[in-house]
């Protein structure tokens, strides 16, 4: 049994810049853990919070205070380190002890376990049902809070390569459509500075509408099909376009307004004239009535709740009682700790609800996220396509398509 020696938190930086906190779980005197808790720009309003009291000092005197506490615990049990941080913070959202601290403790000490054990984590984490692949959802283009002004409103135009029949197929298509995108985007505005947003996406100077059509262009001028050999996906986040006194979807920077309705026609012409696969956050994150329309009508497009779920159990079955999506994306400093995310990943696969593992916008270069994404059968990884921070996670899934357990085979299916 793994059983933890030694534990140690530090103040690191994220690929924003900002104060995150990392922490070390040492088992058996000799095993390393370590994870730093990620962070997002679009927060959903139900989600954890990062920090206690907002303030990452605070938060790891907290954590310094409480550490002798997991001394002797097995790092394996996700459950009983989950009991002790309960029993430590009886919040109901860890505000207490902070969602860092829950997030780096659990998944360091996952780690650390999987290295005594000799497991590769993402098989320490499973243990039973085949294994599967997920297929890589990059951002390629954006704006939203990932990116400053005369960008897109919508935060994210993605893209999933359903067409490629192994990991470093489809690490190739993504890498060669973000390339492209750059050629169009040259062309267009003799101006373009090459700049991106928080996640390795373009952030260039056009609207809403010219983003999904360049992208969808750069597709096609590559010779692949679109919604057969690439499928675009949309993260609108738009509860960051939502005006809940107006009742309006604010498009500022195109300088228009949705209502609700506009707003489900406006996605549901996009999910019809581009083919998505794939659609996140379309409406805000309460809304589950407008949710559930979509999802209804769109049987060939993943109607995917972020905030609106905050990967919590309690969410998701809320949600199931609307018909309201029919994936969910986890991420698990969204719930706090790892057990709490691994409970959300068993309610959404009893419910038939595809899983997307994610990335935040503000990361560090750690690549458990790759392990989750094939422990909980997700359907796709969203990393983002450059940047050290996002490549970490897909040259990890390279490394683990060695394994003989996983086939380097990925199997886009809705069942
Ligand atoms: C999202 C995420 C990741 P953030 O909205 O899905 O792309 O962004 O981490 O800023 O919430
Ligand atoms: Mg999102």
């Amino acid at each position: 049994m793994p059983l933890i020696s030694s534990l140690s938190g530090r103040i690191v930086y994220n690929s924003r810049g900002s104060k995150s906190i990392e922490i070390d779980v040492i088992t058996d005197s000799k095993f390393l853990g370590r994870a730093c808790a990620p962070s997002g720009a679009s927060v959903g309003s139900h989600e954890v919070p990062s920090f206690v009291d907002n303030n990452p000092e605070l938060t790891l005197q907290r954590f310094e205070i409480n550490r002798a506490k997991f001394i002797g615990v097995d790092a394996s049990d996700s459950k009983a380190i989950n009991q002790i941080l309960r029993e430590i913070d009886n919040s109901k959202n860890y505000s207490g002890i902070g969602g860092s601290v829950a997030y780096g403790l659990s998944i360091a000490s996952a780690a650390s376990a999987s290295l005594s054990m000799e497991v590769p984590l993402f098989a320490m984490l499973k243990h039973h049902g085949p294994y599967r692949f997920p297929y890589p959802l990059g951002n390629i283009l954006g704006g939203g809070s990932h990116a400053g002004p005369g960008t897109p409103d919508i935060q994210e135009v993605l893209v999933c390569p359903i067409g490629s029949k192994t990991i470093s197929e489809a690490l190739e298509t993504n890498f060669k459509v973000h390339k492209d995108v750059r050629m169009l985007l040259e062309k267009k505005d003799k101006n373009f500075t090459y700049g991106r947003g928080d996640e390795g996406a373009w952030a260039p100077n056009v609207n809403n509408d010219e983003a999904v059509s360049i992208v969808a262009q750069a597709v096609e001028n590559a010779g692949m099909r679109l919604g057969k050999d690439i499928a675009l996906g949309i993260d609108f986040a738009s509860s960051s376009l939502w005006d809940p006194e107006r009742k309006i979807y604010d498009y500022s920077r195109q300088g228009l307004v949705r209502s609700t309705e506009e707003q489900i026609n406006f996605v549901q012409d996009l999910i019809k004239n581009y083919h998505l696969i794939y659609a996140e956050d379309p409406v805000n994150e309460d809304d589950f009535e407008s949710m559930a329309s979509l999802t209804k009508r769109n049987k060939n497009c993943f109607i995917t709740g972020d905030d609106m779920l905050v990967t919590s159990s309690e969410r998701v079955n809320e949600a199931l009682k609307y018909g309201a999506c029919n994936a969910a994306i986890l991420k698990v400093n969204q719930a706090g700790t790892l057990h709490d995310a691994l409970d959300f990943a068993n309610t959404c696969a009893e419910n038939n609800i595809g899983i997307i593992t994610s990335h935040r916008s503000g990361e560090s270069i750690d690549a458990h996220i790759s392990h989750i994404a094939i422990a909980t059968a997700s359907k796709m990884i969203k990393t983002g396509v450059v940047g050290g921070e996002r490549v970490s996670k897909l040259n990890e899934l390279l490394r683990l398509s060695e394994y003989d357990l996983i086939k380097g085979m990925i199997d886009l299916s809705f069942t």
